[in-house]
Order: structure tokens, then sequence, then C-alpha cells
């Protein structure tokens, strides 16, 4: 199996459970990026597949270290993935959350988008809300949301991947120019049950450390996020019993298994 090396510490990890995203910036090469403007927009499957595609972003070691680290060392590799491509000015979606969310307190999938140029706010960028990974919802319940304190609009460089818990709530926001801004999508999925086997510097697993309030939760709301996070730590550290469905609906996204790729 392709050696692919673990890249969060345990601070980080707490980072994820806490903000249910993690921001690679430029690590997509130049080059590269320039190719994947070209791309169509809607579902892609063979480029994504590609041996280009795989070594410059799928398995570039940044990436796939924050796969390898939160979903184990067999994860999924991705085998389609969905081009968001928009060229003219809009109002923007309504605040959503892909698909059918997870319900369980596991992480078994890692929703990703990769921006092939830069993003600037006119562009329409991707905004999302740290946390709200936490609050299983009715995607349609909270379409109606406005602006939400402490969300994050993902202006960035070119060749950034943002990789994010799948739950977590987001949405395209408003574009007001022609430049054509890209994301490209895809997921990795968990295939074995979780170990604490990312960067250790100690070999007994630290307890959760909570990064307190988020900035649209009150105490009590806290409480509920860092008893959530609690669990997922002890659930990814293997210390519950607690059994989580790695294989969810997967909707459009497919992969297959690290295990069976070769360069
Ligand atoms: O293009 C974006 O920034 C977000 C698109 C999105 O979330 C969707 O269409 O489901
Ligand atoms: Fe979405």
């Amino acid at each position: 199996m392709l050696d692919i090396q673990p890249t969060l510490n345990d601070k980080q990890v707490f980072d994820f459970i806490h903000n249910g995203y993690i921001i690679l910036e430029s690590v997509v090469a130049e080059d590269f990026n320039a190719e994947c403007l070209i791309l169509p927009p809607g579902h892609l499957t063979d480029f994504i597949q590609s041996k280009p595609f795989r070594q410059n972003v799928l398995l570039h070691p940044e990436v796939s270290g924050v796969a390898r680290s939160l979903l184990g060392a067999d994860f999924t590799v991705p085998t389609s993935a969905h081009n968001h491509l928009f060229e003219h000015p809009h109002r923007g979606q309504t605040l959503h959350s892909d698909g059918l969310s997870e319900l369980g307190y596991g992480i078994t999938h890692l929703q990703c988008y990769y921006y092939p140029q830069a993003v600037e706010i006119e562009d329409g960028a991707t905004m999302i809300v740290p946390g709200s990974h936490q609050r299983l919802v009715d995607r349609e319940a909270i379409a109606h949301y406005g602006n939400i304190s402490g969300q994050i609009s993902i202006t960035v460089p070119a060749g950034t991947v943002a990789m994010t818990h799948y739950g977590i709530w987001h949405k395209a926001g408003p574009k007001i120019n022609h430049t054509r801004r890209s994301m490209i999508k895809f997921s990795f999925f968990r295939t074995q049950p979780p170990k604490r086997d990312w960067v250790r510097e100690s070999d007994e697993p630290p307890t959760y450390q909570h990064s307190g309030r988020h900035h649209y939760v009150t105490e009590v709301e806290s409480y509920r996020d860092r008893r959530r996070g609690e669990h997922t730590w002890n659930w990814l550290c293997g210390l519950t019993e607690y059994q989580e469905e790695y294989h969810p609906a997967r909707m459009f996204m497919s992969g297959i298994p690290l295990s069976q790729i070769q360069l």
C-alpha cells in the first residue's frame, strides 16, 4: 500500500473536532491548478482517476496526510468529484449541509473543496459556519438563515484545499462579477475502526481540550459542543465501543480504498 504519513497532531485533531474544517492554503502546484481551470462543470470521473490528479491533489502529502490522520490508514481515495463552476453574478445559495449528513459522532467522511484559482469575496466564495457540523439538522430548516456570527468566507490563494466534516453548514456566497470561480468537491471515507494513529507526541492520549465557545452559541450550547467533542475524541482514539457506520449514504461521491491504488 502507498505509504501515506499522517500530518496532524493531537492539538490539530482537537481543532478539527471543534471547528469541522481545516484549510490547506496553496498546496497544489501552480501549473496543475492551470490545468484544472478548463474542466467542465458538473460530475467528473476520468480526470479525477488520472495519475496527475491523484499525485497533485488527492495524494498530495498534505491533503492525504489529513485524510490519513482523521480517517485511518486505508481511507478511500475519491474516484469522482463535482466541479461547482460559477461564471456569472448570482445571489448566492442558501445555507445547507449536503445530502444526508451522518447521524453519529464519529469522523467517517471528509468532504473537500479544491480551488484551482484564487477566490476573493466578490467571486462568490464558499461560506462555512465553524462548529456547525455538531448541529445535525434538516437542511431545509436552516435555509432561511442569513448571516451567522462567526461564519467565514473561504477567500484563499489558488491551489487551496479546504477539508471539512461532511455535516458542516455551508453555501456558495453571492457573486458580483463575471470571473470564473471553480470549486472541485470530492470526498474521502473511512473503512476501518479508529485508533490514535496520527502524529503522537505521547503514548497516553491526552484528555479532550475544548477550545471554547463558537461566536453564535451560549454557554449551554458550548457545553453540548464540549461533550460531543469528548465523545468524538474518545471514539477516534479507539476508547469506546460505539459502532459508527463507515459507508453512509454517499450520494454522488465514490472512492476506492488506498490499498487498491497504484501510481
Ligand atoms: O460552490 C460553492 O461554493 C458551494 C456549492 C455547494 O455547496 C453545493 O452546490 O452544494
Ligand atoms: Fe453544498
